[in-house]
């Protein structure tokens, strides 16, 4: 068995296949590449047909979601669920709703959340979900419309040991919320394992909303510490200012480091003094109460410029920066900028959002590089300590969670590192990353027999 023309074809026949599906195609290529490796030691699993199985996603579901505005006008939006891989546990992965919504997206998402759900030693599958809704501008009520024609056909397909979605971009508490409460109309059953992402006043898990990029910011510091080295007094850029660029905000402050930037799809906030205090406060209460624009939160404070259409990774000198926002938002120029400026750490909060070339220039150039689908990994942790609570009839507190979610944090690193040292790619997190992730699911579907 030659691995590397067996990893060809397999490239070959994905490429040739869906040569529309771009973020398909990016996700499943970069795992393929790691896999070559792997191959050459476990030939079996070429024999097995792994490979060939885990880039073919158990089914999609396709379906048309109608719901009324406002005005009384009749609008219509295209829903899915990619179910790619229960080997694990029950497929698991949020929902986003996000006009750039379509199949090849949600299939990378749902890909990588396969590998991603593998790496936190849980039982979870990967899936993933949404729709090409637009959230932005839409009244509480329209968002209500739309969640409750959205959950009147996924119900049929998820469950809480079938299928557990949770949020992405566009979903939070607010749409979880009326996502379960249409759920209980139609089955008339309180099954809360079935989404995660709930209040904490109905059976969510604290620290859930904060997993994330928690998660993320404890990655770092488990990056850090290889090179004997710390968060304290290095400036972060950050991009994004939902629901993981916040909380990774916050928790870079609580290591002492300084964040210096957050961003949306209309341009970036430079605050040199850092966003701490008050100003996170505001930012907060901007994103998440009021939904505004960043443009604002430089209107108020006076440290704060806001540049209309840039995004962070040239804009300041920083240490360490953490991708928070979307997919292929950091691309060669910007690691090249980064690099200049002396960052010495990427770590991604967001999934994929470090395009390919990008990736290799970081990685050229001695930059520490933490991928998506292990430094993010703290939100879908959190979702899974959200069903064990669920299951138990029990609610554990802030600290036993925040404490869970750390050690969590901390074996993905370790499972990391290891995997890249064995197969021969030292400090290498994309191979640690890919190669760990797989090998357990590998083991399941092997055991699992031919399905
Ligand atoms: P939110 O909806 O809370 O925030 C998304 C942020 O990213 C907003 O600031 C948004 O700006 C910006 N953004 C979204 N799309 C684009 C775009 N096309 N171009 C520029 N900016 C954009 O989402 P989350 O914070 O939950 O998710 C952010 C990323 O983290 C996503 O990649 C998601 O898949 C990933 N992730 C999320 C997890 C979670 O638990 N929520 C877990 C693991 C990963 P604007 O408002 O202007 O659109
Ligand atoms: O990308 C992700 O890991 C998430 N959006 C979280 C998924 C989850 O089930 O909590």
């Amino acid at each position: 068995m030659d691995a590397n023309q067996y990893i060809d074809e397999i490239i070959q026949d994905v490429l040739t296949k869906y040569p529309w599906q771009k973020e398909f195609n990016q996700a499943a290529l970069e795992v393929l590449e790691s896999m070559r490796l792997v191959i050459e030691r476990y030939p079996k699993y070429a024999e097995h047909r792994i490979l060939e199985r885990l880039i073919v996603p158990d089914r999609v579901v396709v379906f048309r979601v109608p719901w009324q505005d406002d005005h009384g006008g009749y609008q219509v939006n295209r829903g899915f669920r990619v179910q790619f891989s229960n080997a694990l546990g029950p497929y698991k992965g949020g929902l986003r709703l996000h006009p750039t919504v379509n199949l090849s997206v949600l299939k990378f998402l749902g890909f990588e959340q396969i590998f991603k759900n593998s790496l936190t030693g849980l039982a979870l599958g990967g899936a993933k979900g949404g729709s090409d809704f637009d959230p932005k501008g839409k009244s509480d009520d329209e968002v209500m419309r739309f969640c409750q024609a959205f959950m009147n056909e996924l119900f049929h397909y998820i469950g809480p040991d079938t299928d557990v979605p949770a949020g992405d971009i566009g979903v939070g508490v607010r749409e979880i919320g009326y996502l379960l409460g249409q759920y209980k109309m139609l089955t008339r059953i309180y099954a809360g394992g079935v989404l995660t992402g709930k209040s904490i006043h109905w059976g969510g898990s604290l620290i859930r909303t904060e997993a994330t990029g928690y998660g993320l910011v404890y990655f770092v510091d488990e990056m850090l510490r290889i090179r004997d080295d710390e968060i304290r007094e290095k400036q972060v850029l950050v991009s994004g200012s939902g629901n993981v660029a916040q909380y990774a905000i916050d928790k870079v402050n609580h290591f002492g480091g300084i964040p210096i930037s957050c961003s949306d799809s209309s341009g970036t906030v430079i605050d040199l003094d850092g966003i701490r205090g008050e100003k996170f406060d505001f930012l907060l209460d901007l994103k998440n109460v009021r939904r505004g624009r960043i443009a604002e939160y430089a209107e108020r404070f006076r440290t704060a410029t806001f540049y209309p259409g840039k995004r962070p990774w040239g804009l300041a000198p920083a240490k360490i920066a953490l991708p928070c926002a979307t997919q292929n938002e950091l691309d060669l120029d910007d690691a090249t900028a980064l690099v200049e400026n002396g960052c010495m750490c990427v770590a991604e909060g967001a999934n994929m959002p470090t395009t390919p070339e990008a990736v290799a220039y970081l990685q050229g150039h001695g930059v520490l590089f933490g991928p998506g689908k292990a430094s993010n990994a703290g939100g879908v942790a959190t979702s899974g300590l959200e069903m064990s609570q669920n299951s138990l009839r029990l609610s554990w507190t802030r600290e036993e969670v925040d404490e869970k979610l750390r050690g969590i944090m901390r074996s993905i690193h370790k499972r990391c590192r290891d995997a890249a040292e064995e197969f021969g790619t030292p400090d290498n997190y994309v191979n640690g990353a890919n190669i760990a992730g797989f090998l357990r699911v590998a083991k399941a579907m092997d055991d699992q027999g031919l399905v």
